[in-house]
């Protein structure tokens, strides 16, 4: 499978191009729908969130919502537009770069002064079409049992150090939280330093854990690489702007813990009522966050993203002016106070993304058939072994 994605912050739209998804797979508009809007909520959000209105029209590659195993397009119209492809715009050059955003090492890299050029593609609204994408990928892997969620544990220096008991908790405990969040009271805490940074005129970032729930043991590689399933999620993650640290499982914990404290010991079940994930096989613990040598366990796969607070500060930091190099404050553009609940739905979206490559590369990817043929067997005989 491969993605590409188009599109400006302010230009006609996003649109993404996926190439090489499974035909046979039911896929609805109206689902994607409810991720976008998921990606535009969460207290913290600025003001663009409440102009756009995101919504997916699939506009190739799938007939009678049922994909045709051709490339899918699909757009998501801006309703901030600003620039055009032939058409001259008003906005005037934007001289002077946002520290930690991509406008200054951009301007270099492309040998342009105007940092709207740079920020204008840089923009997280690129997410908007990540996460129709991941939708489409989520679509196809609860044929499977496979599903992605989010939650908040952290904004700021303000931690929870809840765990959820398991994946239906965390829909249960999240559902009424304008953060997205399991632990009541930490989230009161957490809106209020929300409200303390955007009094200040700052921005804060957080930190959100993703748990996939369903994913049989055996996706995944250690034979080369690019193919370890822990390798591929980080790197799926850390592409999203503004995510800083990566942690699979208990992440940078392990190195503060010893072996004996720290692995999964294994244990085996006879009893076919209480076997789960396939096999007889099971953890008391799941320190490993469901991956064991670049290959999914049969345990929840847990992933945790920090990002760092957005780049664009109300009360600016100091930066250069690219026309004349004197020192002035930085640029000030309309942003978010804090984005982590965005950032958990598009982390759920790109570990979607990355769990349907490492799973077709497992079972085939020409259409639905082919592969539920060869997951039914892959599992018939993984439980037959084991
Ligand atoms: C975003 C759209 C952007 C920003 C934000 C996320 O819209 P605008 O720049 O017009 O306000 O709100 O982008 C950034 C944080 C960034 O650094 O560019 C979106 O759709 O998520």
């Amino acid at each position: 499978m491969r993605i590409i994605t188009a599109g400006e912050s302010h230009g006609q739209g996003n649109v993404s191009v996926i190439e090489g998804f499974p035909k046979g797979i039911k896929i609805e508009s109206e689902i994607i729908d409810i991720e976008l809007k998921r990606r535009m909520s969460g207290f913290g959000r600025g003001k663009r969130m409440a102009i756009e209105d995101d919504k997916a029209e699939i506009l190739a590659g799938v007939r009678n919502k049922i994909t045709l195993g051709s490339p899918i397009a699909v757009f998501i119209k801006n309703k901030d537009l600003k620039i055009f492809a032939e058409q001259k715009d008003e906005l005037p050059h934007l001289v002077i770069p946002r520290p930690s955003h991509a406008d200054l090492s951009g301007a270099m890299k492309y040998g342009d002064k105007d940092v709207r050029n740079m920020l204008e593609r840089a923009s997280a609204r690129e997410t908007a079409a990540r996460v129709s994408v991941g939708s489409i990928c989520k679509q196809f892997l609860l044929n499977f049992g496979i599903r992605i969620r989010s939650y908040v544990t952290d904004v700021g220096a303000i931690s929870s150090d809840k765990k959820p008991l398991d994946y239906e908790d965390i829909l249960n405990k999240t559902r009424d939280s304008k953060l997205n969040c399991i632990d009541k009271n930490k989230e009161k805490a957490m809106i209020k330093e929300i409200e303390n940074a955007e009094k200040e005129k700052d921005a804060i970032g957080g930190i959100a854990e993703i748990w996939i729930d369903g994913v049989c043991p055996g996706v995944g590689s250690f034979m080369h690489f690019d193919t370890r399933l822990d390798a591929k999620l980080s790197f799926y993650l850390m592409s999203i702007p503004a995510v800083k640290g990566v942690e699979v499982g208990l992440g940078f914990e392990y190195a503060k813990k010893r072996g004996s404290q720290s692995h999964d010991s294994i244990y085996y079940t006879k009893n076919k009522e209480s076997r789960k994930n396939q096999t007889g096989f099971y953890r008391k613990t799941n320190n490993s966050g469901g991956i064991e040598g670049g290959i999914s366990t049969g345990e929840p796969i847990i992933l945790r993203a920090a990002m760092k607070p957005i780049a664009t500060l109300r009360k600016p930091l100091d930066s250069v002016n690219l026309k004349n190099m004197a020192k002035v404050k930085a640029i000030v553009e309309r942003s978010d106070t804090c984005a982590i609940v965005a950032c958990g739905v598009i982390a759920e979206s790109m570990a979607a993304i990355a769990i349907t490559e490492s799973f077709l590369d497992k079972f085939g990817c020409d259409s639905f058939k082919e592969i539920q043929c060869n997951y039914k067997n892959y599992i018939k005989n993984l439980s037959k072994h084991f």
